[in-house]
Parts: structure tokens; C-alpha cells; sequence
């Protein structure tokens, strides 16, 4: 039988003392995996010949994984809810803009203990194309860190100090494309045709042609189109012309990239953001994003990660319309990622602020449904990109409303259009009737950089208080973005670098500010007030078990239009004003207001972008 052989393959590789762990995950898994790889690619002649190859790459590589790794493994199989608690926080940074190199990053280990981050997300450090390579996103060498951010031997060393701090490091895994740079793109440039087969490459315009009838843009500015002239034809694009899609309907790419997440593994990654998921498979007539292969691409290594590394967390990153979302995180019988990005959610905080109205918030948070056990969605305020406005589409219209005009007011209300207090730049986008995306650093979109008087100033922050509380409190594993929690405003420098003059999303990619860091402490200064805040929130989050990210949530429909009311569970709301205007709230029964002990009952009025969470009793 096939299902034998395939394990056996897998086996012959381990040593005796592995082997009771490995049959008892392979009964399970197994199976799964093999229904997935012959749906993909049982159609090939040498499909039989390949799988053998790749369980017994897949067996070197878990007789290879190191002890510890093992062990955690062992108890994440033991806890699969680990990663829901409310004690988790992630934290997301540039490796160069918050430690200069790896090494400087485990400098930093006491500062995230200090803020209870358990959770760290470093943008890409892996050996990326030389010039331009999207901040990394264009990777020339997976096996290898980039040499100005340090070695091999340093990330090692910087995921062993990370997991004695109990912080999970979270990787990139940009598993969509690779650079024009990389082994396989040279291989194919010098003529070699197993390479050539790595890329979907076209002899001439007909393909490309007949594809781009139905295909989106990401960066329609810069880099119109999502074919690049290479290997005398026209190759896959999606993004940047030097970033070369890879051709998924090859299974050598499949288990190349499966043997390179493992190997990362095996170097202490324990969560992988899998970047750029939804454009995994093509097809002609459709947008090619969200297809039916591009998730089972994502359960079958999630059934590999299963097998050999079942400590390893997988994170979907899919910019998508919020019906596309909960697929990425599979069902009970069907599992594919563990955390998805809530892009829907982080946007539609943005929207209600520059509406003063929750309506999209709301319509968002209807259609989020119930995750499957063991999976979370995860909620941001900001993040290395842009505010990506067409995720909401379908909420913007769902009262009635022109949602490319609604969106496009946000977009020109974020890059500080008449009336607003934002301080930020309209991304990809010339047409102000249309919309794309916003770019700036949180504290500027919410106005911190234009105040003039104390009282602006102090709106800003309850701004940005504001949607870190919605991050905190919704239900999810929240990630502050570097910087936001210091309150760092807009960096305009990368306008002299030619290289990133043209992608405003390099306005909040700054350098970690020393300063604003040592005033952290200062209650007279904005970094301190928005740092003290948030530690604030983040350590009343820690108390509540209801505010775990698989405890029940329930949007409260009794509030008035600008307010946000979540229930969690049956004792806990949080209450939230997005609009510049004081809001009664009526509330039932008597509560406690867990950020001053105070005990409410009846009518509540909250404040212009005040925030109250509320315990049903009083316990103080
Ligand atoms: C991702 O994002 C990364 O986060 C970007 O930084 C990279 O440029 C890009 O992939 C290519 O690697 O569509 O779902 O609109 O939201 O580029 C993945 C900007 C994506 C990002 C978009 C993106």
C-alpha cells in the first residue's frame, strides 16, 4: 500500500528512539497528507518516485530536529490551545531598525519581557537580493541570514535566548516568490530547465495576455502589471518585477519549500508568517488569489509541520475580503493555519475613527465568525504595510453606501485631507476618487504629528489607545507594531533614498527611537503616556480570562452608532468611543471598571475616544 511506503520512507530515516512519537503522529496525519498531495499532484508520472523522496527528506529533517525543539513539540501536542491565552503578545519589528543585527535584537530581550511580549515577529533577516528587495520580501537564499543583520550561528543563538525569555520567534516565510537573485532564478537565466520549471514562465504575450483580463494589481504605481520580460519570455510577477512567483503546480517547488520551512524549524523558528498565501495557485479567468490548491497547499504543510514539528505555529497572511478570511484557518477536519491576520478587522478600527461611526466596524465583526479549535485570528493596529482599504468592500457597501467613495474619503482623510488630523500618504494611488491604501505610523494617522495644542494632543493618543485597546480586547493574539507603543511618529527619510523614494510604506518603517524608549517612564511626555497606557491594558488583559482569544465574543447591538460594545463571555464588556463627541451608554446591573476599580451603574457617558472595560459585578 502506498499509505506504507510512504511512512516506512519517512521511518527508515529516524532513530529506534523516535519512532512510537512519529507512528503515532503519522496515523493521524498521514492520510491527510497524501489525499492533499495526490489532489495536487497525483497526475504526474513520477508522483509515486517524488512522495518517497520527500517523506524521506521529511524523516532527515525530524531525526535532525534538536532536542529542546523536540520537547517543545512535546507539550505544544499536550496544550494545542497554548497560543490563545491572554498572556500572549506579539511584537513586530525590522531586525536593522530595532537591534541593527540579531545579536542587538537578544539585546533587547529584557524590553519585551518588560511590555509581557511572549511573541516576536522579525520582518525579513534572511539573505535578500542585493538594491531593491521590498524590505527584504525578495529573498535570494532561504538557508542563509542576511549578512549585515548577522549568521546562521547568531539566529540560533537569538531563538535559544528567546525561548529561555519565553518568546516565541516568529519568522517570514515568503513562500510565494523568490528574488530574481536567487539560485533557481540564476540556474534558469544560465539555461537550466528544472529551474526554468520552478517559475511560470511564458514564451510571449498570449498567456500573460489572457491572465491579466482577470488578475488584480498590489502595486499598481510601481509595478503595474504581474509579468516581467526574463528568460526570453515573460515570467510571474505579483509584486515587484524582481520578485519571480513560483510555480506551485511543480511539486519539485512543493517540497523544496516544505524542506526549507522544516530546516528553519530546526534553527528555533517556532511561527512562520506565510506570506502572500492567497496568490499561491493561478488560474486563468480568475483573480488568482483565495484558489481551492492554495489551501490545500497550506493543509499539507500544515499536515507536514504536524508530523515533524508540531511545535511550529503557522501564520496565514492574506490581505482579503473578510468572507475569503476564515478559510486560511481551516475547519475541524480540516486544518490548515493556525493564526491569520485580521486585516478587516485592523482596518475597519481606521474607518471608524475617520467616520466616527462603527457601522463597518460592526458589519466586519458580524461576518467573523467562530474559529475552529486551536486557530485565532490575529489583531494589529499597524503593520509594516499599508492600511489596505479594499479588504472592505463588502462591508463599506452593505448599508447602501459607494464603497470605492467611502473608501477613497478614508484614504484622503488618512493622507490629511481638509479637516482631518491624520498626517499619513495615500498608497498606490494618484485617483483620489479611488481607493488603495494609507500609509504612516500609527501615532501620526491618529494625529499625534500635527497636534498644536495639549488638547490634540491628548485626543491623538486616546486615538491610538483607542485601537490598541480594540487589538487587545476583541479576541485574538494581538501584535504591537514597533514604535507604536512609544508613540513614534512618521520617518520621511526613506524620500531620499532612492530605492524606497516611491513606496511610501517606508514612512513607518523607522529607527527604534532611544529617546522616546528612555521617556517610556515620563507621564509628561507622549511616549510615556501612550507606553504607560498600553502596559496598562496590556496587564488588565492578563487577568482576564474572558479575554482570551477563544472566549466568546458577542457585538452588543444596543449602543449608539459611534460606539463599539463587545461583550466577552458573560461577565466582560468593553465599550468603545470613536468619534470626537461624548456618548451615554446604558448600561444593565452594576459593573466595575476594571482601568480605575470605579463601579458603574446605570447610565455610562464616555468621553470623546474613551475606552471603558467592564467586569458585571462590583469586585472592588
Ligand atoms: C506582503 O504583503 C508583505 O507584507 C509585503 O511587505 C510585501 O511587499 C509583499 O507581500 C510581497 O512579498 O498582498 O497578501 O498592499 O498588503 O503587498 C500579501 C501591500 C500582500 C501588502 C501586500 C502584501
Amino acid at each position: 500500500m502506498l499509505s506504507n511506503v510512504m511512512s516506512d520512507r519517512l521511518l527508515a530515516v529516524l532513530p529506534d528512539a523516535l519512532r512510537a512519537q512519529a507512528l503515532r503522529r503519522l496515523a493521524v496525519h498521514e492520510p491527510v497528507l497524501r489525499k492533499l498531495l495526490a489532489g495536487l499532484y497525483g497526475q504526474q508520472a513520477d508522483f509515486d518516485a517524488w512522495l518517497g523522496a520527500l517523506m524521506a527528506s521529511l524523516g532527515e529533517l525530524y531525526a535532525a530536529r534538536p532536542a529542546p525543539l523536540r520537547e517543545l513539540d512535546a507539550q505544544r501536542e499536550a496544550q494545542p490551545e497554548w497560543f490563545l491565552s491572554q498572556r500572549m503578545l506579539g511584537y513586530c519589528a525590522y531586525v536593522q531598525n530595532f537591534g541593527g543585527t540579531l545579536n542587538g535584537v537578544a539585546e533587547r530581550i529584557p524590553y519585551l519581557r518588560e511590555m509581557g511580549v511572549s511573541y516576536l515577529h522579525l520582518l525579513p533577516f534572511l539573505r535578500a537580493r542585493e538594491g531593491e528587495n521590498d524590505g527584504g520580501f525578495a529573498v535570494s537564499d532561504f538557508d542563509d541570514v542576511e549578512p549585515a543583520l548577522g549568521s546562521n550561528a547568531d539566529l540560533v543563538a537569538l531563538t535559544t535566548r528567546l525561548r529561555e525569555a519565553g518568546i516565541s520567534l516568529c519568522s517570514d516565510f515568503i513562500l510565494n516568490h523568490v528574488a530574481d537573485d536567487h539560485a533557481w532564478a540564476l540556474a534558469a537565466k544560465a539555461g537550466d530547465e528544472q529551474a526554468r520549471a520552478m517559475f511560470l514562465c511564458y514564451p510571449d504575450r498570449e498567456m500573460p495576455d489572457r491572465y491579466e483580463r482577470t488578475l488584480g494589481q498590489v502595486f499598481p504605481q510601481v509595478a503595474p502589471g504581474n509579468f516581467t520580460p526574463a528568460l526570453g519570455g515573460w515570467v510571474w510577477s505579483t509584486f515587484y518585477p524582481y520578485q519571480w512567483d513560483l510555480n506551485y503546480a511543480n511539486p519539485a517547488v512543493f517540497s523544496a519549500m516544505a524542506a526549507t520551512l522544516l530546516r528553519l524549524a530546526n534553527r528555533g523558528i517556532e511561527v512562520f508568517r506565510l506570506d502572500s498565501t492567497a496568490f499561491l495557485w493561478k488560474r486563468e479567468g480568475t483573480n488568482s488569489m483565495n484558489q481551492p490548491e492554495a489551501h490545500q497547499i497550506l493543509q499539507a504543510l500544515r499536515a507536514i509541520v504536524d508530523i515533524v514539528a508540531p511545535g511550529v505555529l503557522l501564520k496565514a497572511e492574506a490581505i482579503v475580503p473578510t468572507r475569503e478570511l476564515p478559510a486560511y484557518l481551516g475547519s475541524a477536519d480540516a486544518r490548515e493555519c493556525h493564526i491569520a491576520y485580521h486585516s478587516s478587522l485592523m482596518a475597519a478600527g481606521w474607518l471608524a475613527l475617520s467616520e466616527q461611526g462603527t457601522g463597518v466596524l460592526r458589519e466586519v465583526i458580524r461576518n467573523t465568525p467562530t474559529l475552529p479549535p486551536s486557530a485565532t485570528w490575529l489583531s494589529y493596529v499597524r503593520c509594516h504595510d499599508d492600511i489596505g482599504w479594499n479588504v472592505l468592500r463588502a462591508e463599506a457597501a452593505a448599508d447602501g453606501s459607494d464603497a470605492t467613495a467611502r473608501l477613497a474619503r478614508a484614504s484622503r482623510f488618512f493622507a490629511g485631507a481638509e479637516g482631518s488630523y491624520a498626517a499619513g500618504a495615500a498608497f498606490q494611488s494618484t485617483d483620489p476618487n479611488a481607493a488603495h491604501g494609507s500609509n504612516g505610523s500609527a501615532a501620526s494617522l491618529a494625529g499625534l504629528e500635527r497636534a498644536d495644542s495639549e488638547a490634540a494632543r491628548a485626543l491623538a493618543l486616546r486615538r491610538l489607545q483607542l485601537l490598541h485597546g480594540l487589538a487587545l480586547s476583541f479576541g485574538a493574539l494581538p501584535v504591537l507594531y514597533m514604535g507604536d507603543e512609544l508613540a513614534m511618529e512618521n520617518d520621511y527619510s526613506y524620500r531620499h533614498r532612492p530605492q524606497h523614494a516611491m513606496d511610501s510604506r517606508w514612512l513607518q518603517r523607522p529607527l527604534f527611537d532611544q529617546a522616546r524608549w528612555r521617556a517610556r517612564d515620563d507621564a509628561g511626555d507622549s511616549a510615556g503616556q501612550m507606553y504607560q497606557s498600553l502596559l496598562r491594558m496590556v496587564r488588565l488583559r492578563r487577568q482576564h480570562d474572558a479575554l482570551a482569544a477563544n472566549a466568546p465574543r458577542t457585538l452588543l447591538d444596543d449602543a449608539p452608532d459611534a460606539v463599539l460594545a463587545l461583550a466577552r463571555g458573560e461577565r466582560f464588556v468593553t465599550l468603545m468611543n470613536f468619534s470626537g463627541e461624548p456618548q451615554a451608554y446604558a448600561l444593565q446591573g452594576r459593573w466595575t471598571d476594571c482601568m480605575d476599580g470605579s463601579i458603574l451603574d446605570g447610565a455610562l457617558t464616555l468621553a470623546p475616544y474613551a475606552m471603558h472595560w467592564l467586569e458585571r459585578g462590583a469586585t472592588a
